[in-house]
């Protein structure tokens, strides 16, 4: 076995292999680019090597600097983990002319399936099915309508070199194919550059159910079932489970069959994923084949039992197959969430920026989280924004899917946009509930899946309220206990006097409403008035928010994230976002400014806008942020003196760094 590994990726995927290589005692070597410099995955390895700045193209993509790495630290071998480098046959064969073993297949087996024409055209051979349709070399138009007309419409023009829907066309009918075909050329030759297509028999509704396998050196090849990942947006797995509801036992071993007849086909070795396409009649036909391990490997390893990096890592040593197909079963229901930063309500949009708090279920036999970022850490804008994969285990369906409910319930993020609530609701809705699952599901739930923006709870606003008089409360009996005079309750600004039983104001924002909340010092209670009514208030809020509440008699149990003027409300499996509105901090009349004097996401000083030593009157910009392809102005929230400016123009700025010193 490997003493040293190196491994050529990041983030969850990093944290994941090195993980079983501390497990198997190897020493591990971390690779990161500048923005990566304190990931996760760079403070678990043994050592870090840095590749080159942020883009991944000038670091996790060069071959040469990885290699350099790993030659200067001695490891043997590199995983490669998923996306970068992990399918790119140049840099498997560099791995090898390095004398550096590469944990993936042989060159030739990646080679083998990057054309999915040429794919198709060997499985042809090796007997796996395929969805009818013409995949050979002759590309003239007359003929491929031929051909067209023969499969029956509808049918699907799909470029040979494409993968992931690149250039896909439905033609529904004999008069659109020619111009979907000019389409599809025009599409892939600028994406792929390669202009030849193939034909096949459109399949509507249909599902993708993919099958694991895995070969050694000797000649072995074993399948580890499958897993259904027809629940996808825009060619994008959202949710993935094993095995897939509703698959027989005779069909299954029909699959894994098909699948390792298909790895045999190419020689393969090491862990791979055979895709296929299942029609409404269960009908199922080979895709292609990912020649890595893949994101959602964890539910195979839930169901297994089975560490699937270790199998990879034994196998590239030279070893045999860990277990023979017949010591192989499956036992009980795992589902996996890919847990985002993007905003579900706006098309998903990425929502880089730092995680001022992370608080994931706690982990179980029931409950796997896969991550590579903790609280503190950034979500940056070079890669991926995926915060972690939920993976849950069960004895059946049903409970898996409630364990998964469960637990994206208890999920806490504040800093960033995120799809938690978004997966919860796609795992209540009817349609994943009753196991219906096709890769048209997001789009048939849509009304479920994107409900209107309903207005915050008065709840939601109380238990805000309560949280910050709790916090406040604590705030200032622990800095009287320190220092005696001057940050004593009597002193704080905000006017608070215990036992006073004088009236203050805090106010809360959520999206478009503002709330009031009136609240009098009530003899070891607060009472709260809020739209006319008054509750009585109390609780208890612990450091990490949790906030046991009784609110009128009713006892609730809630958690209260405070973040900058930013305050999450976590209730019931909901989060809801809120700002506290703070009298001071109110940016100037006249519009158009965005208020703080503190960077509202990371982003750019593409203009400073007013001169250092001089008086600003409230409400007068201060300079301009580009963020998020937008501009911000900053504008000074009352008049002052601006003393200086933190940042030139030009530079980078992170979420929430103080921008300007100005004196009032
Ligand atoms: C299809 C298909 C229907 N009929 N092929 C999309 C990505 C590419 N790898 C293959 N894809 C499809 N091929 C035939 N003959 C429908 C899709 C498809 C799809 C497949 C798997 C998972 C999600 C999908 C979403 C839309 C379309």
């Amino acid at each position: 076995m490997f003493t040293k590994v190196l491994i050529a990726n990041r983030g969850e995927i990093a944290c994941r292999v090195i993980d079983t290589c501390r497990r198997l005692g190897i020493h591990t070597v971390a690779v990161y680019s500048e923005a990566d410099a304190g990931a996760r995955h760079v403070r678990l390895a043994e050592e870090a090597v840095c590749i080159g700045p942020p883009p991944a193209r000038d670091s996790y993509l060069q071959i040469e600097a990885i290699l350099s790495a790993a030659s200067a630290t001695g490891a043997q071998a590199i995983h490669p983990g998923y996306g970068f480098l992990s399918e790119n046959a140049a840099f498997a064969s560099a791995c090898g002319d390095a004398g550096i073993v590469f944990i993936g297949p042989p060159v030739a087996a990646i080679s083998a399936m990057a054309s999915k024409s040429a794919a198709k055209q060997l499985m042809e051979k090796a007997g796996v099915p395929l969805v009818p349709g013409f995949h050979g070399d002759e590309q003239d138009a007359t003929f491929l309508q031929e051909r067209a007309r023969e499969i029956g419409w509808p049918v699907l023009i799909k470029a040979s070199a494409g993968g992931g829907g690149k250039g896909m066309r439905i033609v529904e009918a004999e008069v659109d194919f020619a111009a979907a075909l000019a389409s599809c050329r025009r599409e892939a030759s600028s994406t792929v550059g390669d202009d030849r297509v193939l034909i096949e028999k459109y399949l509507v509704r249909p599902r993708h159910i993919e099958i694991q396998i895995f070969a050694d050196e000797h000649g072995n090849v074993i399948h580890l079932f499958e897993r259904d990942c027809s629940v996808q947006r825009r060619h994008q797995k959202v949710l993935e489970e094993a095995p897939a509801p509703g698959m027989t036992a005779e069909r299954r071993v029909l699959m894994g069959i098909a699948a390792c007849d298909a790895a045999r086909a190419v020689g393969y070795v090491g862990a791979g994923t055979v895709e296929f396409i299942v029609s409404r009649q269960d009908a199922y036909y080979f895709m292609e084949m990912n020649t890595r391990l893949q994101v959602e490997h964890p539910v195979t390893e839930m169901v297994t039992g089975q560490d699937l990096v270790e199998w990879q890592l034994r196998i590239a040593a030279g070893e045999r197959l860990p277990l023979p197909q017949k010591q192989l079963s499956i036992r009980g229901h795992a589902l996996e969430a890919r847990i985002y930063a993007e905003d579900p309500a706006c098309g998903f949009l990425p929502s880089p920026g730092v995680l001022a708090h992370l608080a994931p279920p706690p982990q179980s036999v029931h409950v796997r989280i896969d991550t590579g970022v903790e609280q503190g850490d950034e979500i940056t804008p070079h890669y991926d924004p995926m915060i972690a994969k939920l993976i849950v285990w069960d004895e059946d369906r049903d409970r898996a899917c409630a364990r998964m409910l469960q637990s994206l319930a208890q999920y806490r993020i504040v800093g960033v946009a995120n799809n938690v609530e978004f997966l919860s609701r796609l795992v209540a809705s009817p349609a994943f509930t009753a196991a219906d699952l096709d890769t048209s599901l997001i789009e048939r739930e849509r009304d479920v899946l994107f409900p209107e923006a309903a207005p915050t709870p008065n709840t939601v606003f109380a238990l805000a309220a309560l949280a910050e008089l709790l916090r406040q409360a604590e705030h200032a009996r622990a800095a009287a206990a320190l220092e005696a005079d001057r940050w004593s309750p009597w002193h704080a600004r905000d006017g608070w006097r215990l036992n006073s039983g004088l009236t203050r104001t805090l106010r809360f924002r959520a999206g478009e409403q503002e709330k009031a909340i009136g609240v009098t010092y009530a003899g070891g209670s607060f009472l709260l008035h809020l739209d006319g009514i008054s509750t009585a208030a109390r609780g208890d809020l612990a450091k990490n928010g949790g906030l046991r509440a009784e609110l009128g008699g009713r006892r609730l149990s809630a958690t209260v994230i405070a973040a900058g003027e930013k305050r999450h409300v976590f209730l019931d499996g909901r989060d809801y976002p809120l700002a506290a509105v703070d009298p001071l901090y109110q940016p100037g009349e006249g519009g158009g400014t965005d208020g703080g004097l503190t960077a509202p996401m990371p982003g750019k000083i593409i203009a400073l806008l007013a001169a250092p030593g001089s008086a600003v009157a409230k409400g007068a910009p201060l300079l301009i942020l580009e963020a998020m392809k937008m501009e911000h102005t900053i504008a000074a929230p009352m008049a002052g003196i601006l003393k200086g400016f933190r940042y030139a123009v030009g530079e980078q700025v992170p979420e929430g760094c103080e921008l300007v010193e100005l004196e009032f």
